[in-house]
């Protein structure tokens, strides 16, 4: 990732802006000759979040079969206004914070106490622009600062930027998206970034039934397919890639063990796919897969187990009715 950082202020948008340029490019290339390259074929999960794809990831969050954003939302609604009489002055940042509708709910609370600092980071600057103007419209004294980049090189930004305590949003599952071992580590470097006083507030979907979570990653209407597919369109498009959209299918099973829907495309025959900007071309078994993501599902305890490994210590632990999700408060620890 090259560095360059971009700063528009707030007087033209209405929000500062600040672009840690990185170039998609050859992490696509890189990413895409590996993945596909090894004896088990892989594709990172990050790779889905292009404008387009996050728009999907809006849609996916609006089947009725993805339960987990309903459920946290539930949560927030019943607890804004606790936050925000105990967080009142801290800036909020936000990692991948997406369309950040769900956050809405805490800063409309936040913005009624009084004058507010909020900092989302992504890396669709789509998905940033959508959000800062609809809320700098609905909250004038809320003032925001977008980051476009991916999290550690804007948390190191936000860093440097910091004006007081702050309170790090990590919602909508986003944690589970690591395997543990990752997500003991990204917590170790996230917690380098606060000092003592901040806190960090992490939404995690619980363990739960496979009549549950295989539907929720594998929606009636398909759009949960389309966001896998999203990948392949992607290298078809940015890398002159040949893949035949229909000759791969979506599959998303539990693993009830590991408590983790893992998600593949399935190649449906024997085939080649040529990627010109590689020079490469893949070939594929009948059945072979791609693993292109990995949602765990963590428990309370289990959560509170990888923080402490990842130096926080849980003050509290709020989960909706029927304990389908559960947003856990955190401190740096000593
Ligand atoms: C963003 N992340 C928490 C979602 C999840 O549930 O793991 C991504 C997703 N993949 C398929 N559906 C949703």
């Amino acid at each position: 990732m090259d560095d360059t950082i971009g700063i528009e202020p707030s007087t033209d948008l209405g929000w500062e802006r600040i672009t840690l340029e990185h170039d998609d490019g050859p992490d696509l290339a890189d990413a895409v000759s590996t993945g596909l390259g090894a004896a088990s074929k892989t594709l990172p999960c990050h790779l889905f979040y292009d404008d387009e794809g996050s728009l999907i990831f809006e849609e996916i969050c609006a089947t009725p079969e993805y339960y987990p954003t309903r459920a946290e939302r539930t949560i927030l609604e019943r607890d804004a206004e606790k936050l925000a009489e105990e967080f009142a002055g801290y800036e909020i940042v936000e990692l991948g914070s997406g369309s950040a509708e769900k956050t809405e709910l805490l800063l409309a609370a936040f913005c009624e106490r009084g004058p507010t600092c909020y900092v989302p980071i992504d890396i669709s600057s789509d998905a940033l622009e959508r959000s800062a103007a609809r809320l700098t419209e609905r909250f004038p004294n809320l003032s925001i600062t977008t980051i476009e980049g991916e999290y550690e090189a804007a948390l190191a930004a936000s860093s440097a930027r910091r004006s007081g305590p702050r309170l790090v949003l990590f919602l909508g599952s986003n944690i589970g998206n690591f395997g543990p071992t990752e997500a003991v580590k990204f917590l170790k470097r996230l917690r380098a970034h606060l000092v003592p006083g901040d806190a960090l507030l992490v939404g995690v979907a619980a363990r739960g039934d496979r009549e549950r979570l295989e539907p929720a990653y594998n929606d009636a209407a398909g759009v949960t397919a389309r966001f896998n597919k999203n990948i392949l369109v992607r290298i078809n498009r940015e890398l002159g890639g040949t893949f035949d959209l229909d000759a791969f299918e979506h599959a998303a099973p539990y693993d009830e063990e590991a408590g983790r829907v893992a998600m593949y495309l399935v190649s449906q025959r024997a085939q080649t796919v040529r990627v010109e900007a590689l020079k490469r071309s893949f070939t594929f078994a009948a059945g072979e897969r791609i693993h292109t993501e990995d949602s765990y599902k963590y428990g309370p305890d289990e959560l509170a187990q990888l923080a402490a490994r990842g130096g926080f210590e849980l003050v509290r632990v709020a989960r909706d009715a029927d304990e389908l999700f559960a947003l856990s408060l955190l401190r740096p620890g000593a």
